[in-house]
């Protein structure tokens, strides 16, 4: 890889939306794929989700790939790496790390390279790749480059295809990808999974896909059990009490930002105990791949819903066609929200007998503690303690912006954070001015100004 495209690639994560790409692609000269503007939405010329096909000739095909836009894992870092005569050589280490999973939440996980899930690996159709593994755990292990068709001394299952990893030890994996599509990495030791050692496999197709996205976004679905007073998460158990979109809870999440008249496309893969029905706010998506790669058109129809079962890949992608702050969720009801346990540190949130005064109390020793800017809370009736089955959703809510405040979190209304919980995260369709000073925001062109927070509780 040159060294201009490895600065891209840097560049592309560090952005977190991977601006630069999206310079290009939206900027593009790709005839009829070009984005709508506000005005042309307005008067209801509305693209079909299937997307917009382009009646004339392009240029013939180059005789190299194509060039790609690499896909954006908010709050996870791709993985570099080196080309040795024609190899990509990546490093991949796997180690015991700590990931702030809340404002209030550390927990101790296993992952690669200081990154729970681990950095992801993006590799073009036909590459040959070379990982050389060191395994920094303290008992051994292998990975297992799943969905990819590799021969089988390179699949990575201890003592069919390879012996153990053992602690200390390097291990070099090599082999083509001829295959396209989203793919991962991952040990292959079912209690390894579950502290969290997985990460992105994304193989580029050689041919662009059509119609082209314009916005790449990936997204590791994941659930941990974490008992009061422990930070390990229980590998056993079956339920779980924190829900994570790569590595993180929401609010903590960042915001995918997205151009309005663009084409998104949304990549989960799931590890994890728990399949996850995903859905979409607002818009209806269609189901382009699998963890098998692009799944042909014909196949496509309008959902807003796709359930990512466990080691599947599910691949949507949508046109952006109406501006707002398009909620992106697990629709699991215990997974739109996090811990009923250890909400409060270590002790159990009460759910019965709660009144305003009390539950207040809780969320503000919660609050001071973090800190948290401000504790606000929807208004409940005055006979709420009256009525069986109060509360239910009443006191849930913790509002933390400034906690969780980034660049893409800019200009969301007042206490938005309140009711994010779990897997939980927002698509931002942004008109052609507020994204192009989102991404300068990003950038750190601009300073966020300080807005003030009206507070009446
Ligand atoms: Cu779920």
């Amino acid at each position: 890889m040159s060294g201009n495209r490895r600065r891209f690639f840097q560049d592309a994560a560090f952005v977190g939306a991977g601006f630069l790409g999206l310079a290009e692609s939206l900027g593009g000269n790709t005839p009829g794929n070009d984005p709508q503007t506000a005005r042309e939405i307005e008067q209801g010329r509305h693209p079909s989700p299937y997307g917009k096909h382009s009646k004339k000739q392009v240029a013939p095909l180059p005789a190299g790939p194509d060039p790609f836009l690499p896909m954006v894992a908010p709050d996870l870092a791709d993985l570099p790496h080196e080309v040795d005569g024609g190899v990509k050589v990546f490093r991949l280490v796997a180690e015991p790390m700590k990931r702030k999973i809340a404002p209030f939440k550390t927990i101790d996980v296993w992952g690669y390279n200081g990154s729970c899930p681990g950095p992801t690996i993006q590799v073009q159709q036909g590459d040959r790749v070379r990982i050389i593994f060191e395994n920094k755990l303290p008992e051994s292990t292998s990975i297992h480059w799943h969905g990819l068709e590799v021969p089988i001394e390179q699949d990575g299952v201890p003592w069919i295809s390879q012996k153990p990893i053992a602690p200390g030890e390097k291990y070099v994996y090599e082999f083509t990808v001829h295959q396209e599509g989203t793919f991962f990495y991952h040990s292959h030791g079912a209690m390894q999974e579950m502290m969290g050692m997985i990460g992105f496999f994304v193989a580029h197709p050689e041919r662009t896909y059509k119609p082209r996205a314009d916005h790449d976004f990936g997204v590791i679905l994941q659930e941990w059990a974490v008992l009061p007073n422990n930070s390990v998460p229980n590998t056993s158990a079956m339920e779980y009490n924190w829900l994570t979109f790569n590595g993180v809870s929401a609010p903590a999440i960042t915001p995918m930002i997205a151009k309005l008249g663009s084409r998104v496309r949304l990549r989960f893969i799931n590890m994890g105990m728990d399949h996850h029905p995903i859905h979409l706010h607002g818009n209806q998506f269609v189901l382009t791949g699998t963890e098998g790669g692009r799944a042909p058109e014909s196949t496509w129809y309008p959902m807003n819903t796709v359930l990512v079962g466990v080691a599947q890949a599910r691949v949507v992608e949508f046109e952006a066609k109406y501006p707002g702050s398009w909620m992106v969720h697990c629709h699991l009801p215990h997974h739109m929200m996090n811990s009923m346990m250890d909400l409060l540190r270590d002790r159990a949130i009460e759910t019965a007998n709660t009144t305003d005064a009390k539950a207040l109390g809780q969320m503000e020793t919660l609050a001071e503690s973090v800190p948290f800017e401000h504790v606000h809370h929807s208004p409940i009736a005055e006979n709420a303690n009256s009525v069986p089955g109060f509360p239910q959703d009443a006191f849930m809510e913790m509002g933390m912006d400034e906690a969780v405040a980034k660049p893409e979190t800019h200009g969301l209304p007042p206490n938005w954070s309140a009711g994010m919980m779990g897997m939980m995260t927002l698509v931002r369709v942004l008109p052609d001015k507020e994204y192009e000073r989102m991404m300068k925001r990003i950038e750190g062109r601009e300073t966020d100004q300080k807005v003030e927070h009206p507070h009446k509780s």
